[in-house]
C-alpha cells in the first residue's frame, strides 16, 4: 500500500458523501430563489446555466460578493424547532448502533465501569471500504494525541466507534465527537477527540506507546 492510498481521512469520506448527495439531488431552483430572493422563472435556462457552473462563473460571483451584505435574520418564534433534514441517508443506510457496558482500565491506577454507545468499528471499516488486510489502524486526535491498534482488535465485536457515554452525546471531556472504545485494551488505547483514522502496514506507534508503554496493551 502506498502512503497516499492507505490514509483514509474520515473528513474526506464525509466530503465525498456530501458531494454524492448534492449531485443526486441536483441544484434546486427553488432553493436559489429563496436564497437570492429573485423570482427565477425561466426554469430550463437557469437549470442549464446552473448545470454549466464553471470556474469563470465562480470568479464573477466572488467578485460580486459583498462581505458587508447581511442575510435577513428572524425572531426566535420563526425558528423551526423540528428542523428538516435531507434524508439521503435512508434508514437502511444508518449504521447499526449498539451499546456496551464494560470496564475501562487506566494504567494510572483507576478503573471504572461505563456504558458506551456507537457503531461497531468493524462495521464502520467495512462500510468505508477500508483495507481489512492492513496490519494496523491508526488514530490522530484533536489534542495531538495519537494511538494505533492491531487489525484483529479493530475488528473485535466489542470495539466501538462511540459517540455516547451514559446514553448522552459525548461531552468534550469524554472525547466529543468520537471516541474509540476498545474494551480489550488499556485506557490509553482508547483515543478521544478523533480527527483522523487510517489503515496502514507501517507501525504507527502511539503517544504513550512511544514513551515506554506496551503497544499491544490488551487481551
Ligand atoms: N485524545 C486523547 N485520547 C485519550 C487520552 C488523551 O490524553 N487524549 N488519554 C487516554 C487515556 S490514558 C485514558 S485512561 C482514556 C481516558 O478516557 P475517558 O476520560 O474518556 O474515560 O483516554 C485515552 N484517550
Ligand atoms: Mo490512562
Amino acid at each position: 500500500m502506498s502512503s497516499a492510498n492507505d490514509v483514509l481521512r474520515h473528513n474526506q469520506a464525509a466530503r465525498q458523501i456530501e458531494r454524492r448527495g448534492f449531485l443526486k439531488g441536483g441544484f434546486s431552483l427553488g432553493a436559489l430563489t429563496l436564497l437570492t430572493g429573485c423570482d427565477v422563472t425561466h426554469t430550463d435556462s437557469v437549470q442549464a446555466a446552473l448545470n454549466g457552473v464553471s470556474r469563470w462563473n465562480d470568479r464573477i460571483q466572488a467578485a460580486l460578493f459583498n462581505p458587508h451584505r447581511l442575510m435577513p435574520t428572524y425572531s426566535e418564534a420563526e425558528a423551526v424547532k423540528d428542523f428538516r433534514f435531507n434524508g439521503f441517508y435512508g434508514e437502511n443506510q444508518v449504521p447499526p448502533q449498539t451499546s456496551q457496558i464494560t470496564r475501562h482500565v487506566c494504567v494510572e491506577g483507576w478503573s471504572m465501569i461505563g456504558k458506551w454507545s456507537g457503531v461497531p468499528f468493524r462495521t464502520f471499516l467495512e462500510r468505508i471500504g477500508a483495507d481489512l488486510t492492513a496490519k494496523y489502524v491508526g488514530f490522530e486526535c484533536a489534542d495531538g494525541y495519537y494511538s494505533s491498534i492491531d487489525m484483529a482488535s479493530a475488528l473485535h465485536p466489542q470495539t466501538l466507534l462511540t459517540f455516547k457515554i451514559s446514553d448522552e452525546i459525548l461531552a468534550p471531556k469524554y472525547g466529543h465527537p468520537l471516541k474509540l472504545r476498545v474494551s480489550t485494551k488499556l485506557g490509553f488505547k482508547n483515543p478521544k477527540w478523533i480527527t483522523a483514522m487510517f489503515v496502514t502496514n507501517r507501525f504507527p506507534g502511539g503517544f504513550w506507546e512511544d514513551r515506554g508503554y506496551n503497544w499491544f496493551a490488551g487481551v
